[in-house]
């Protein structure tokens, strides 16, 4: 077959295959590219619409291990990539985008749906280029790939002239036989001095902390850091987007850091370690202002050790001992490394500080324990989350969308296990990207259970794929948080100005009805003694289902900005 001559689609195609790439999500374009997948047995997950799509197969490659690839057309399609990408840019999740491009011969005057792709897809993808040349397509959909998986992980974009698609071609003159649609792809590791100058540090510090980042996750490297934490008895505090980067009951985790310090809050209790703290152990992170509370939490008399896959983000805020490389491999040479220390201090540590770390998640648990038994209505969302940590377990993929779901999420659920998945869309937190990513990963595991938590004003940018999940029997469970509030919106405005605008407040919109209409059966409920049945059979996999909860208007989580205003209530 390898010396068969094929149209450059099915090259694609058969590429595609090579990478181990099973399901592409798109909406028939470019079409010569999808019949010959579906030809092949690649299944295509049919979006309603290009931005949805890309978020799916950011979700799908987030929980999966393996390249998203979606595809579109020209012109409004592509550009309707542009928010997907851009979040998995800032997020470092690496997405194939197939883009279809107007015929090479009319280029450039102005051709149906002709736009410049080049400079649309810049900025948004670490690497975008057009094929002209029919034989050279094997090497830049591998170059695609692997522009996609290596290094700091992240979108590409390749463009893809009609007329070329149909071109008749014989194979790459070169062997083409890799793999790579796994990542990431390379794993390297700093030099062995800056290891060891590394891991005396860890050895001699009085008060070391961790703070782990979403890039835990990206190298799958939960386990190692895991056997860190134990092996040196380090506390592990974790960014949103490394939520369950160790299991939240070890008891030396503690938990979400990032700006839920307000009242009510783990991290008001937590934030000592990072403040009290003579060594920062930064794995994984571009030291965001969420993950950081704006920069505010480590003292500038600490010392900082930072891991992570782009040197550009070590020393962007804090100046660090540099550890540029895979998670996963760094800890592990730095585990080795440290196995010939005399780690007795951190031991005798250990005891005292399971002790405080204990004393937190109690405070927290006490000082919660009105809004998460609450029996009000309006339903409280903690309640939400107290009962939702009833029923899952480790195997549940979690996910919210951008607003006060993605910090429901990150501060009341306590993760199973290392490696737990919570996929927030934090990149860039836009709103809508809870349903779709939330299909990305049921795609990717579908014997595991989903389930999506959103907002009404983030649903209502995502209702439509309501029927690809009925179509594509994509059964997740999806929690409507219905508060009728742009919540954070009104509050961040609140807690600014002192007042909001008209735009806050929504219509009753019945989301039941929505659901129902798309064919996924639906339940409103009112009464916060109805979750445990409904949320389990949400969770049971026999089919999808929505719930649409009342939600109090009057509930926020407790993040920094609001806590003058709650101090004060
Ligand atoms: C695409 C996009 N548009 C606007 C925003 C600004 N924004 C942040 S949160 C928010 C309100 C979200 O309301 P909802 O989804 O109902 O969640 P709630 O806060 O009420 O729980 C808005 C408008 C955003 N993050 N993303
Ligand atoms: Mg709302």
């Amino acid at each position: 077959m390898a010396t068969d001559v094929f149209t450059v689609a099915e090259r694609i195609a058969h590429s595609l295959k090579r990478h181990d790439v099973t399901d592409i999500f798109a909406q028939s374009l470019p079409s010569a590219v999808i019949l010959a997948a579906e030809a092949i047995g690649i299944r295509q997950v049919a979006y309603r619409q290009e931005n949805m799509g890309g978020t799916m197969a950011d979700g799908y490659a987030r929980l999966s291990g393996k390249i998203g690839v979606v595809a579109a057309q020209n012109g409004p399609a592509a550009t309707l990539l542009v928010p997907p990408l851009a979040e998995a840019l800032k997020a470092s999740v690496p997405i194939v985008a197939l883009v279809q491009d107007v015929e090479r011969d009319q280029a450039d005057r102005n051709a149906f749906q002709e736009l410049d792709h080049l400079a649309l897809f810049q900025s948004c993808t670490k690497w975008v280029r057009k094929v002209i040349v029919a034989e050279r397509i094997d090497d830049y959909i591998d170059a695609a790939f692997t522009a996609a998986a290596s290094g700091r992980p992240g979108p590409v974009a390749l463009l893809l002239p009609a007329d070329l698609l149909r071109e008749q071609t014989a194979p790459s003159p070169f062997r083409r036989q890799a793999a790579l649609g796994d990542w990431p792809l390379d794993r390297l590791r700093p030099r062995d001095s800056d290891i060891e100058r590394a891991a005396s540090m860890i050895a001699a510090a009085h008060a070391p902390v961790i703070i782990a980042g979403g890039g835990v996750h990206a190298s799958r490297a939960a386990g190692e850091l895991s056997a860190l934490q134990n092996e040196a008895s380090l506390p592990v505090v974790t960014t949103n987007m490394g939520k369950g980067a160790v299991d939240e009951y070890h008891p030396l985790s503690a938990g979400v850091l990032g700006a839920l310090v307000g009242p009510r809050s783990l991290g008001r209790h937590t934030v000592a370690l990072v403040e009290e703290a003579d060594l920062v152990i930064l794995v994984g992170t571009r030291t965001n202002q969420n993950g950081t509370d704006s920069w505010r939490q480590i003292p500038r008399s600490a010392s900082v050790i930072h891991v992570d896959v782009d040197p550009a983000e070590i020393g962007r805020t804090y100046e660090a001992v540099r550890l540029a490389g895979d998670a996963a491999e760094t800890i592990r040479a730095l585990r080795r490394e440290l196995s010939g220390h005399d780690l007795s201090y951190r031991a005798s540590k250990r005891d005292q500080l399971i002790e405080r770390i204990a004393g937190f998640w109690c405070a927290f648990d006490a000082e919660r324990q009105s809004v998460a038994r609450s029996d009000a209505s309006p339903i409280r969302p903690e309640r939400i989350m107290f009962e939702l940590q009833q029923l899952m377990t480790a195997d549940t993929t979690v996910v919210a969308d951008a607003s006060y779901s993605s910090m429901w999420v990150a501060g009341q659920l306590r993760a199973l296990s290392p490696g737990m998945r919570f996929l927030l869309p934090r990149g860039l937190a836009g709103l809508g990207w809870g349903l779709p990513l939330a299909l990305g990963a049921k795609a990717a595991e579908p014997d595991k259970p989903v389930v999506a938590i959103v907002g009404d004003g983030g649903f209502a940018h995502s209702w439509a794929e309501l029927e690809t999940m009925v179509r594509s029997s994509l059964p997740i469970l999806i929690i409507v948080l219905n508060n009728g509030i742009l919540g954070f919106q009104r509050d961040a405005e609140t807690a600014k100005f002192g007042r909001f605008t008209t735009a806050c407040s929504f219509a009753d919109v019945d989301h039941q009805k929505i659901a129902e209409a798309c064919g996924c059966p639906a339940v409103r409920i009112f009464d916060p003694t109805d979750l445990p049945r409904y949320l389990e059979r949400g969770l049971s996999g026999e089919g999808p289902l929505l719930i649409e909860v009342m939600t109090e208007p009057g509930a926020h989580p407790p993040l920094s900005l609001f806590a003058a205003m709650d101090q004060a209530a």
